[in-house]
Order: structure tokens, then sequence, then C-alpha cells
């Protein structure tokens, strides 16, 4: 079942969600109409704040409690606070946060607070080394934390090779191997990486990396990360394909055997969405830009998500009649 949008008065995308203290919490980008020219660099998504929602249970109103941290906060910032995610350890939440810096580099950040909702208060300096997009936290069975972070076009992650800036950021050539999300385990303190981050390489049916060229397959931003039935089913969208697609494999780091497609490209250019179990039952929050129009106004909903007894995931599609 899919259902309708979370909210009508407040444009919110790239729906992190997680489920802390018996509640599921959202942790979404805030669109706004900046009046920036659309392009392929994604100027138009000029956010300067998030909001972060919470539902008592699955059917029940999303609660918006407000601005949780804004641009003007962090003090190394320049513009463009893109898709977050939070993380929960020992008596606090994480904020991680891509923003671009004063020098318009695309920077990782992480904010702190006593509660879920925030508000969050930001670290003096982005984490060392941080590059790129999109950060996703996932906490293992046994505690462990991981980012999974990076995405190509507007998000810079051609920009680098091997974690090192280089002089001319060009995408790989279409039969060399596409560029790869990142891994890396956090620090204790999840403040920083705590080891390089590697890349997560994603595998076609011959065990042979997926090629920049195969843009109907090939990792282009949103990453996440579930595991299911003792398998890490890594999620991630084709960016210029609008598809959501998985891969899985037997540890955090990869390699992953592509999957197939979970979601069917929606209303609007870009996709990006979370998993999350909430009371033995498994859902795909996504966005679409169905309500305004606008691709750069984007509304959060949800779906029902099926794993089928042999690994795989049910295709999901919105009919938009
Ligand atoms: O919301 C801005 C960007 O659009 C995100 O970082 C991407 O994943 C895409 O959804």
């Amino acid at each position: 079942m899919i259902r309708d949008h979370l909210t009508k008065d407040l444009f919110i995308a790239d729906p992190a969600v997680h489920v802390f203290n018996g509640k599921l919490y959202i942790y979404p980008s805030h669109d706004f109409e900046a009046g920036i020219p659309e392009d392929d660099l994604g100027s138009h998504f000029a956010m300067e704040d998030y909001h972060i929602f919470s539902m008592d249970d699955i059917d029940a109103e999303a609660k918006d409690h407000g601005v949780a941290l804004h641009v003007k906060d962090i003090s190394w910032a320049g513009r463009q606070l893109w898709d977050s995610d939070a993380a929960y350890k020992k008596g606090k939440y994480y904020l991680y946060f891509p923003v671009k810096d004063k020098t318009d580099i695309f920077r990782i950040g992480v904010a702190i607070s006593d509660k879920p909702e925030g508000p969050f208060i930001p670290e003096p300096f982005p984490m060392l080394g941080s590059y790129s997009i999109d950060p996703c936290v996932f906490e293992d069975e046994d505690g462990k934390h991981y980012m999974y972070f990076g995405g190509i076009w507007g998000g810079q992650l051609q920009r680098y090779r091997n974690n090192k800036a280089i002089e001319c950021g060009q995408l790989p050539a279409d039969d060399e191997p596409a560029l790869c999300a990142k891994v890396a385990a956090l620090s204790d303190d999840m403040l920083q990486f705590g080891e390089e981050p590697k890349n997560l390489v994603i595998l076609d049916e011959n065990g042979e990396p997926l090629k920049a060229g195969d843009n109907d397959r090939r990792f282009f931003e949103a990453s996440w990360m579930h595991k299911y039935n003792g398998k890490y089913y890594f999620t991630y969208s084709t960016g210029d394909t609008h598809k959501i697609c998985y891969a899985t494999g037997d540890n955090p780091y990869g390699p992953f055997t592509y999957g197939g497609v979970i979601l069917n490209p929606v209303v609007g250019w870009t996709t990006h969405h979370s998993v999350v179990e909430f009371k033995g039952k498994w859902y795909l929050f996504f966005h679409d830009s169905a309500v305004s129009g606008k691709t750069w106004l984007r509304s959060a909903r949800y779906a029902d998500l099926n794993h089928l007894p042999d690994g795989s995931i049910e295709t999901i599609t919105v009919d938009y009649k």
C-alpha cells in the first residue's frame, strides 16, 4: 500500500527514518522556493534548515518539531543543506548533514542533541576528510556505526579519487568502473570517520563492478543500508534514470551484488528514500514532487516494503493516474 504525503504545508524530501524510543523519527531535507534556476548541479536545492518530524504510529499524523538546525548556526557553512541522517549512541543523538563550505565544497558536518527531535548543536568543523553528500548512518547488530555517503554530478563525488581531491573532477568513461558510494566505520565518539572511507563496490551478475555507462544500475546518490535476515541491503538512487535500486552483501563493506529496482521513477527528477522496520513490518519512505509539480519542492510519503522469500525485494510503482 502506498500512503499519501506526510505534509502538505511544508515541502520535505530525502526522508531518513529511524525508530527511537518506540516512535518513528523522520529526518528530511526542507525544500523551499529559493527562486534559483534549475541546473544539473542542483543549485535550485538551496535548503537552509532542517525540521524533524515524529509519528507515534505508522498511521499517525507526522508531528513537526520545528527548526532543529539552521545553516546560519553552522560556523563553517556556506549554502545548501542537503540530505541528512541521524544516529543514537549512549544518551546522545547525532545529526549528520552535508552542506557546502564557504568555498562551495560539500563537506559533512555533525550536530549533537539530547533529544531525537533536536535542537541540534553543530560541531565547529566538518568531519575531517569528509566530502560529497548524502550521509547515511547504519548501526549494525554489534552496535558499530557505519557511514555511507557520496553523490555524483552536483554531489561532487567525481572530484575525488581515493579520498583525495583531483585536479579535473571528471566522471570515468562509460566502459570504466562506475564511481562508488563510500563507507567508513565511525569513530567511537561518533564525530569522525574511524578509518579511511572505502569504495562500496556493486557487482553485476558476472561478478564485475558496474560500469560508469550503466546509468540504469550504477550508483548516483542517496545511500541507505538495512539488514534483513542476516543480509546487508545497500539501496541507492540511479539519479538520471530516476530509480531506487538495491544490492546485497554479507558484511557492511561489501562487495554488494546488484539485485533490482525497489522504487520505479516518481514524479520529479530526484528520488531518495529510507527503509525502516517498525513493529515487525518494513516500510519504504521516499519523496516525489506530485503535490507541487516542481522538482525542487518535494513531499515525503511511504509505502509497505516486501522482502520476498528468495531475498529479493518487490518493486514499488506509484500509480499517479
Ligand atoms: O535534496 C538535495 C539532493 O537531492 C539530495 O542530497 C539528493 O539525494 C537528492 O535527493
